[in-house]
């Protein structure tokens, strides 16, 4: 039977296990459009297609499976740029399809016309632009193949007016995908099981460097298992919150430029990183120079690009993390390393000056103690997404997290704007889950329309505004480095608890402490959407902080002892 290429697309779609898209439509996808009602497929109406990409990447994050946004050609595909970027820094498996202009208008500037594949080159894992009906189902279905294989990442597919109106007969055997498995072959130079078990069952001071890997592997019991039969300390980075615990006693929590003082100080001092499934970034190494100069290293990730990139390391293994993890565990001695776990116990110092709760807020709205009520009164078990600043450094801080991927937060672009529409791809995931948005004041008003797509499409998200009037982390830098020249970073917003209103959604405004929980408790017994403006401490800084580019050890702490996060 003839199908046109439009029916192609969505049926490609339906083969590959896809319910829900998120996009918006315009002339160039109108064929797709028009053909979309023919199949059982949920389409979510968004506000700007940058919340599309985004959708599709919370909606990845949040379920494993691959995430998929729709827009038209020119400026609805310029839109899904810095999502695109945002997924392919953090290895997220989306596939965005774009409808283009016909064929034969191909490079004559025709009325929105863009070189989408083009611009996309280099943020994509691979792109494709297909101009005949009989192209779309298998670069449709090579483009699932490749965004969720080996290293995740974005696969964009641009679609010809022509080629979504004409028709022709599909061989669906004939357009699987043939992609070669060659990730996990190993390679001349490589270093093998041997040596890692050998590094690990010498260490006397080994740590896990855990990352998002961990998740994207599914090798969550495999860690604990190595950490466990070593007795080993686990760090992990902001991207491996959720895949270790938080509350297992070996995960001492964050590394890095805002990362525990106590992590960072036994990054330095350990005699063996065993860095799974995460990628050395520079907000976890800082100087490069004196970065753990007293470790030998091994390396596990999946991407051989990575390894020896950032940080030259003495076993190098490209491999998926669970494999390598299943070949090593047979070959690993006990230990109990106790002189090891006690340096860290006594580097953590007296732990009562970080349990916050009891800490004073003399009247002031405290954003980490607003976070740690949330974490508290929803009983460590929301799927929290955080946009980009000080009140996701904070959440990564006083959030404690134990089950995977239920942090979801753009650490490598570090995108504000991301987190309000990641929540609602998130939630079309896991409709089952509590679902909550942390965010500043400065990133909800970069998506705030998509706040209407919540409504339209009767979804229960939660808002957290962290509102502190300020561009905070940017204010900070300027505080510590730029002597409190506060360029641009004062920053009005409108009244948010009216605004949500406006849009449909029950909003209040909390200005003090007492106010937080039954706020948090009304939204969450609301069985709907509902917005918090937190009215927080305005020039309150995020730390420690390692400056950028400094010494790992050297970090800048917090002067007064409230809302400590470790004892010096
Ligand atoms: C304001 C701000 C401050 C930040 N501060 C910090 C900070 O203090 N500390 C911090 O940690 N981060 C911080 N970040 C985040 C930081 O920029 C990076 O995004 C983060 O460190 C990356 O973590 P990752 O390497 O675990 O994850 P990714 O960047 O996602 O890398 C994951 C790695 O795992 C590999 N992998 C994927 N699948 C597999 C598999 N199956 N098997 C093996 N390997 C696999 C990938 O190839 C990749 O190399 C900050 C970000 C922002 C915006
Ligand atoms: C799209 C984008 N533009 C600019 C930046 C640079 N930036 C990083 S954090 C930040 C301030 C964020 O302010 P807000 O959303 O209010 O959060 P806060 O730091 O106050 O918690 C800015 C401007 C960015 N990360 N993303
Ligand atoms: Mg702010």
């Amino acid at each position: 039977m003839k199908l046109s290429g439009a029916q192609i697309l969505w049926e490609s779609l339906v083969r590959e296990g896809v319910t829900e898209v998120f996009g918006y439509p315009g002339g160039a996808i109108l064929p797709a459009y028009d053909a979309m009602l023919g199949y059982p497929i949920r389409h979510i109406l968004v506000r700007h297609e940058q919340g599309a990409t985004h959708m599709a990447d919370g909606y990845a994050r949040a379920s494993g499976k691959v995430g998929v946004a729709v827009a038209t050609s020119g400026p609805g595909a310029t839109n899904m740029v810095t999502g695109i970027a945002t997924a392919m820094m953090d290895s997220s498996p989306i596939v965005c399809i774009t409808g283009q202009v016909g064929s034969k208008l191909i490079g004559s500037d025709a009325f929105q016309e863009c070189d989408i594949t083009g611009i996309t080159l280099p943020i994509t894992k691979h792109n494709y632009l297909v101009t005949r009906a009989e192209d779309v189902a298998p670069a449709v279905l090579e483009a699932f193949a490749v965004a969720k294989s080996g290293r995740p990442g974005p696969v964009l597919v641009d679609i010809t007016k022509d080629a979504q109106q004409a028709q022709c007969v599909v061989d669906w055997d004939a357009a699987q995908p043939q992609l070669s498995e060659a990730e996990d072959e190993a390679l001349p130079g490589d270093g093998d099981y041997h040596e890692a078990v050998a590094l690990l069952n010498q260490a006397e001071r080994p740590l896990i460097l855990a990352g998002h890997g961990v998740m994207q592997s599914g090798a969550e019991r495999e860690i604990l298992e190595l950490a466990e039969r070593g007795r080993i300390p686990i760090a992990v980075t902001l991207l491996g919150i959720g895949g270790v615990p938080a509350n297992h006693p070996l995960n001492l929590g964050m590394m890095g430029m805002h990362g525990e003082a106590w992590v960072n100080h036994a990054i330095q001092e350990a005699d063996l990183l065993i860095a799974l499934g995460m990628r050395f970034d520079d907000r976890v190494t800082g100087n490069l120079k004196t970065y753990a100069l007293n470790a030998k290293k091994i390396h596990v990730d999946i991407d051989r690009g990575e390894l020896n990139k950032n940080v030259k390391v003495d076993v190098a293994i490209a491999k998926d993390l669970k494999s390598a993890l299943a070949e090593w565990l047979p070959h690993l001695e006990k230990h109990d390393r106790a002189a090891c776990v006690a340096r860290i116990d006594e580097l953590k110092g007296d732990s009562a000056v970080r349990d916050i709760q009891n800490l004073p807020d003399n009247g002031h709205l405290y954003a980490a103690h607003v976070i740690n009520d949330l974490w508290r009164l929803t009983g460590g078990d929301a799927v929290v997404v955080t946009d980009v600043g000080q009140h996701q450094m904070w959440e990564a801080q006083y959030y404690k997290h134990n089950r995977p991927r239920s942090l979801i937060t753009s650490g490598g672009l570090g995108t504000m704007g991301f987190a309000l529409p990641a929540a609602i791809g998130a939630k079309v995931a896991c409709p089952d889950s509590e679902v909550w948005v942390v965010v500043g004041d400065g990133g909800f008003q970069m998506t705030m329309p998509e706040l209407a797509t919540i409504v339209q499409e009767g979804l229960d998200v939660n808002v957290a505004i962290i509102n502190n009037g300020y561009l905070g982390m940017v204010r900070q830098w300027q505080e510590f480095f730029y002597e409190k020249r506060y360029a641009a970073t004062p920053l009005i917003g409108p009244d948010f608890a009216k605004l949500a209103q406006a849009f449909g959604i029950h909003g209040t405004t909390v200005t003090r402490r007492a106010e937080v929980a039954d706020a948090v408790e009304a939204a969450r017994r609301s069985g709907r959407a509902a917005l918090i403006d937190f009215r927080v401490e305005q020039e309150d800084s995020v730390y420690p902080m390692v400056p950028a580019g400094a010494d790992l050890h050297k970090m800048i702490r917090r002067p007064s002892p409230i809302v400590e996060t470790a004892a010096d």
